[in-house]
Order: structure tokens, then sequence, then C-alpha cells
């Protein structure tokens, strides 16, 4: 089904025909543009080579061109789906999924897409002033790409909360632009989205591992027994795809630009040649791996039981599952800490459903490593990347009270500190990053501290005008 673009907001939900809803959305899209002109993208653009979802069917759902990003069609777009789905799993499993929001779960199902919604606009925020420092035209489309799905990602949200939330939804719309990533008063929801993304390698490993907390959060939405959520956070995930392409190539050519000035200079020290040293890649990942593991919530967590057990939120995959879906007589592993060491213990599955879910991420995670491991093989390094311990650096969960190293022993805090600078990026570190982050936006050229993409965007050489600054 195409999305019907003569409309002053895109959709395919038949807006139309519903004059409470377009009012409700035509009143917020005003705050929506000024809340994107103060703190969206800083770097002023005359246009972007940029894709914009025009069909939500299997083909052609993508178009590029390119436009002023002022002027680009954010919309309401869910993916289309057959009348007969049923609820796959919870006490409901095998029932029809709701078409409407049941009174017993509008508070949960209004807090999670609060949630969601939440970290969409955090993470433009987040990102603001990168453009500023991008080492190429190519990568300065690819953050403006993002950003401006992200920000579609927040109407998918505000759509659902105008559309199935009354008067509170309203609310919490507005209140979606008013809190701020990193705003010491009216902070961000989610820890990992009041966090800096100050530099480029930040982006990447943001792109990498947070926006991946993305795939796999929107993929427990997508089995939702509440049919809009379902479909529109089907549809996101076909914009996922591309944010963690750039963080997974970005990563690798990172990886590779280090490998090349390691060799020309014949030293792992390259900072005083302009690179970023391997350890340091290394810190990055433990940072950014860390952070993002908290957005899963504890390892034990009785929400997460009751939003599975009400239908509100499945499993990665659900349907792939092999077991009765509703979980109520299997149990589960988890680690644990017992007696200053660490050990494991067992928990009705339906406790640890957020551990599930963080199991799956890790799987997908450790694939980035291999490539980058690949990376340095190829360039005869036998050094390697790793992901650190799921204990290591946590705010959340059963490891917040507990400091583990990144190879997973369990130190006392002062021991931990003493090593810290070693672990994560120190001061020193974050010095040198900034210093190498230098505009580079004449096409076809790229910053000296990564190597240049071996594919444009669409078929286009990296040498192409992806953007026309302003
Ligand atoms: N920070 O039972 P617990 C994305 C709270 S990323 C602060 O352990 P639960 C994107 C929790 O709310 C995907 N607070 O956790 C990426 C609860 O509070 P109450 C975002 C936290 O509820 C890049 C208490 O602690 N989507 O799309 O099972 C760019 C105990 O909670 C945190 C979602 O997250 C934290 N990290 O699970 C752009 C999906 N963790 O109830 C976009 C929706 C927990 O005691 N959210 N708390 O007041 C959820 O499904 C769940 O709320 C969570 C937490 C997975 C976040
Ligand atoms: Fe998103
Ligand atoms: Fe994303």
């Amino acid at each position: 089904m195409s999305i019907d673009y003569s409309e002053k907001i895109p959709n395919n939900v038949d807006l139309a025909g519903d004059r409470k809803l377009q009012r409700a959305l035509e009143s917020w899209q005003p705050n929506f543009l000024s809340w994107w002109r103060t703190m969206g993208p800083a770097v002023p653009t005359q246009d972007v080579y940029l894709r914009t979802a025009v069909d939500v069917g299997k083909e052609g759902w993508a178009q590029f061109g390119h436009v002023a990003m002022e002027e680009y069609r954010w919309g309401v777009f869910l993916a289309e789906r057959g009348d007969d789905r049923r609820i796959a799993f919870g006490e409901q499993k095998g029932q029809p999924v709701w078409q409407q929001v049941p009174g017993e779960y509008r508070a949960d199902l209004q807090r999670l897409i609060v949630i969601q919604g939440d970290t969409e606009p955090a993470s433009v925020e987040q990102q603001r002033r990168l453009g500023e420092t991008a080492p190429s035209l190519y990568d300065l489309r690819n953050l403006f790409q993002v950003n401006v799905e992200e920000g579609r990602h927040l109407w998918a949200m505000v759509y659902l909360l105008h559309a199935y939330f009354g008067r509170n939804g309203r609310e919490e719309a507005e209140a979606l632009l008013q809190r701020n990533s990193g705003d010491l008063d009216s902070p961000r929801i989610l820890g990992a989205f009041n966090e800096e993304t100050p530099d480029w390698l930040s982006f990447y490993m943001f792109t990498y591992f947070t926006d991946r907390d993305g795939k796999y959060q929107l993929g427990t939405l997508k089995e939702s027994a509440f049919d809009p959520l379902s479909r529109t956070c089907e549809f996101m995930l076909k914009e996922e795809a591309h944010h963690m392409f750039v963080g997974t190539t970005g990563i690798d050519r990172v990886v590779t630009r280090t490998c090349e000035l390691m060799r020309e200079h014949d030293t792992a020290d390259i900072a005083p040649h302009g690179g970023i040293p391997l350890d340091v890649i290394q810190k990055y990942i433990n940072f950014h791996y860390s952070v993002s593991l908290d957005l899963f919530g504890s390892e034990r967590s009785t929400n997460a039981a009751n939003y599975f057990t009400a239908g509100l939120k499945g499993r990665w995959q659900e349907e792939r599952r092999k077991d009765d879906h509703t979980l109520t007589e299997d149990a589960f592993t988890i680690d644990t800490v017992k007696d200053g060491q660490l050990t494991t213990d067992e928990v009705s599955a339906l406790l640890a459903l957020n551990l599930d879910l963080r199991n799956e991420y890790v799987k997908d995670c450790q694939s980035g490593l291999k490539r980058w491991n690949r990376i340095l093989g190829k360039h005869g390094y036998d050094e390697s990347l790793y992901l650190p311990h799921v204990g290591f650096n946590r705010q959340v969960g059963l490891f917040s009270e507990h400091r583990v190293t990144p190879r997973g022993e369990l130190v006392a805090e002062d021991a931990w500190k003493a090593k810290e600078d070693g672990w994560l990026p120190s001061e020193a570190d974050k010095t040198h990053i900034r210093s190498l982050m230098r505009p580079v936006y004449e096409p076809g050229k790229i910053a000296g501290w990564i190597a240049p993409p071996t594919n444009g965007i669409n078929g286009k050489p990296f040498e192409y005008e992806y953007v026309h600054l302003a």
C-alpha cells in the first residue's frame, strides 16, 4: 500500500477520514518542527541525498533524492498485515489480536510506547552537533539519514498516543518534545540517552550498540497483541537496519585505518600520527556496550513477566521459539553474585525475559567483533577486540551493586577505580579523539583517522555530492 503524499502529514492510515486524529497530529506538527529546528541537526544545509519511505509494501518503499531536511516527509506508516493475526504468547495466546487498547492494559501499553518514543528524539539531540565535524560528506549524509528516521520514529509513537490514548496520550506526546537529552531538570527516561555523543567514534559505537537495542526492543513490540503497535514497529525495523549498517561499517573503517597507520609507522601508538589506537577503540566498545546492556532492564523483572503474560511484549522471534509460549512451567539460568563470587541461579523463565532478550542481543553484538578482528587479521595483526563481561560498568540490574572487570573478575571498588582509565575512555583519550574531529566537506575527501567506505549510497560513488551545505 502506498503512502498518501497529498496530505499535510503523509500516511497510510487514512488520516483524512479521521478528523479528530488529524486535528491532534496537525496541532503537534508545528511543535515537532520547532523542536527539530532548535534540537535537530546544527549544521545548516541546502539539501541532502535522503531516502524517503513512499510505500510500505515489500518492494519499492524507499525513494532517494536531494531534499531540504526541513521538508522531509515525516509521517505515519504502518506495515501491512493480514486480517487474522492471533496473539502468539501469554495467557491469551490464540485469541485475535487487539485493534483497540484493552482498559486493563492501558497504563502499561502507554508506558512502553512513551519509553520507546522518548529514545527517538533523544538520539537526535545527542547527535545534534556531529555534523560540524563530519569526516566526509558521505558520513554527513548518513548522520542526517539516521536523524530524519529517528524523527519519524517519534512520529510513529506519537501517532499511537494520539490515536489510542486520548487526552492523556496527547499530553505524553507533548512531553516527548519537552524532555531533553542530558537536561538536569527533565532528562530523557533511559540512561544511555542522556550520555553525550560528542565525536564520530561515539556515533559509530552508538549506532552499532544502542540502535541495536532498538532493533531488539522493537522486535519484541512487533510481537505485541496490540496490533497497531505491532505494525508500527515492524515498519520501524526496516529503517533500523541502515542505522546499524552505519555503525558496523563505521567501526570497520576506523579499524581499517588504525591497521594502516600501525603498519605505516610500525607502532601501536598511532595517536601522534592522527589515528585512533586500538586500545582506545576497545575502551569505546566497553563503554557503549555496557551502557546499552543497561537498556534491557533488570535480569529479573516482574514488569517483563507481566508484559509477556498479558501479551503486550513478546520475545525476540516469538513464533520461532519451540516451547508453549506461556512459560509458566519453565526455568531460566541467570548470573548472580553470592558470597563475593560470580555464580548462577535458576529463576522462573517469565522473570528472566529481559535477560532472554539481552542474550539474543549479545549474540548479535559478537558478529561485529568477529568482523573487526577479521580486519585486524587481514592486516597481519593477531590482537583482538572483544566484548567485555556483561557485569562490567553496569548501572542497572544485579551487577550494578558490584564491580566487575572487562574480563569478568569481581573486584573491590578501589581496585576498580585504580584501573578505570584503562577500561573506559579516559579524559586523555577523549581529548585525543576530539582533536581528530575536523570537518571534511569536500566531495571525495576523507579525514585521516578513518578509511573511506567501500561503496557509496544507492549505487552512487563515494565522491558524490551527498550534501549541499548552506
Ligand atoms: N534507565 O523490571 P525492570 C531505541 C526502570 S532503543 C532508567 O528492570 P523493565 C533507539 C524501569 O522502567 C529501545 N530506568 O525493567 C536506539 C522500572 O521502573 P518502574 C527503546 C530503567 O521495566 C537508538 C524499573 O527500572 N525501547 O529504540 O522490564 C536510537 C525496574 O525495571 C532502566 C524500549 O526500551 C534504564 N536503563 O524494562 C534511537 C522498549 N531500565 O516500573 C532509538 C520499551 C529499567 O519501577 N521499554 N528502568 O518505575 C521497555 O520495554 C522497558 O521499559 C525496559 C525496562 C526494557 C526499558
Ligand atoms: Fe529509532
Ligand atoms: Fe535507530
